[in-house]
């Protein structure tokens, strides 16, 4: 019912609505509208009240409530079951938990704050609140478990599509998992999966994108690293509507994999990609490795042409330019 009345209240944005006519088209009682309005209010909705006029919706939160974000959203699986948390350790962790109690296919976390957001191997992802889109989404992809990995490379390319509809600018990829802008780091993509041999259990996506200046919340050592939507733009971005966006490219470049494949992925994927066709230098846990970004092959590998000719291939590890 809270929902409805919100519905109500926002297919009237701006305009005075009396309670009788809430009630009257609602079925709901007087006290049971007030209730709601003042839970509303607590959510952080501006519901002003009038005696003779009734209530009125001034401004909606800047939260990423699930109402909000399935109000308008143009997907049929992903964000269908949208779980919100203001505060919470980080959003692959819950997701994981849910994937593992059988959580359907396109279930997304999503949290105004992460007190434990992570990075791969560890390193932590800073993520203040309301400061970015920080979420994750379970996938239940039909395909052997090498594969998987692919579903991060889709990712990139469908969060840079997004991006690019929102705020009309393009931002690059850097091999494998992060997007940047203006030499900054924008967002990072952490790929987490549960498989056995022959078939993935499920896989959940996790991203992490600035939409406003993380300032003082970020590390010093990353602050004059990275960069956010609203620097990048010089104005604010509704997280709401990026969400929306990320969650419906999302489900396009998922269901396009699946249907034809990797290849027009990986196409549009190296169009975006900052890391090649350049020299650069790949630090990975087994060493640091200088040469020639040659190209990127079929599973998402990096292939590093080094200074003896010889290509050596990388599937992890992060590349320094
Ligand atoms: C990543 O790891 O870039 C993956 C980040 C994924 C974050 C999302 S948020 C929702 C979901 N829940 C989680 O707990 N995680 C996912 P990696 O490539 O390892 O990069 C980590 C590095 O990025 C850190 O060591 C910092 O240098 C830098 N960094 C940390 N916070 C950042 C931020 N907010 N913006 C840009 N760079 C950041």
């Amino acid at each position: 019912m809270k929902n409805k009345i919100l519905t109500f209240l926002k297919n009237f944005e701006s305009q005075y609505i009396s309670g009788e006519e809430i009630c009257k088209s609602l079925g709901v009682s007087r006290t049971a509208v007030w209730k709601h309005i003042q839970s509303l209010k607590e959510e952080g909705y501006i519901i002003e009240s009038q005696p003779r006029k009734g209530y009125c919706l001034m401004e909606t939160p800047d939260r990423l409530y699930p109402e909000e974000v399935k109000r308008g959203l143009l997907t049929d699986t992903i964000g269908r079951d949208i779980r919100y948390f203001e505060r919470v350790d980080s959003t692959n962790n819950i997701a994981k938990d849910l994937a593992r109690q059988g959580a359907a296919e396109g279930t997304v976390v999503v949290a105004e704050e992460q007190l434990g957001g992570r990075g791969r191997l560890g390193r932590s992802w800073c993520s203040p609140y309301g400061k970015g889109v920080w979420m994750s989404v379970v996938l239940r992809p039909v395909v052997r478990p090498e594969v998987a990995s692919q579903i991060t490379i889709l990712t990139a390319v469908a969060v840079a599509r997004a991006v690019r509809s929102v705020c009309s600018i393009v931002p690059g990829i850097k091999w494998p998992n992060d997007l940047y802008m203006a030499g900054k780091k924008l967002c990072g993509i952490l790929t987490e999966m549960s498989a056995e041999p022959d078939r993935v259990n499920y896989v959940v996506v996790g991203i992490g994108i600035n939409t406003s200046s993380l300032g003082d919340s970020a590390p010093p050592e990353i602050r004059n690293k990275v960069t956010s939507l609203a620097d990048g733009t010089g104005k604010g971005v509704s997280r709401i509507i990026l969400m929306q966006e990320i969650l419906r490219e999302l489900e396009i470049c998922y269901q396009s994999w699946q249907v034809k494949g990797f290849q027009h992925i990986l196409v549009e994927w190296k169009e975006l990609c900052q890391s090649l066709h350049r020299s650069v230098t790949v630090v990975t846990l087994n060493g640091t490795f200088s040469g020639w970004a040659e190209d990127i092959d079929d599973s998402g590998a990096l292939l590093l042409r080094l200074s003896d000719g010889r290509i050596k291939k990388f599937i992890s590890g992060d590349v320094c330019n």
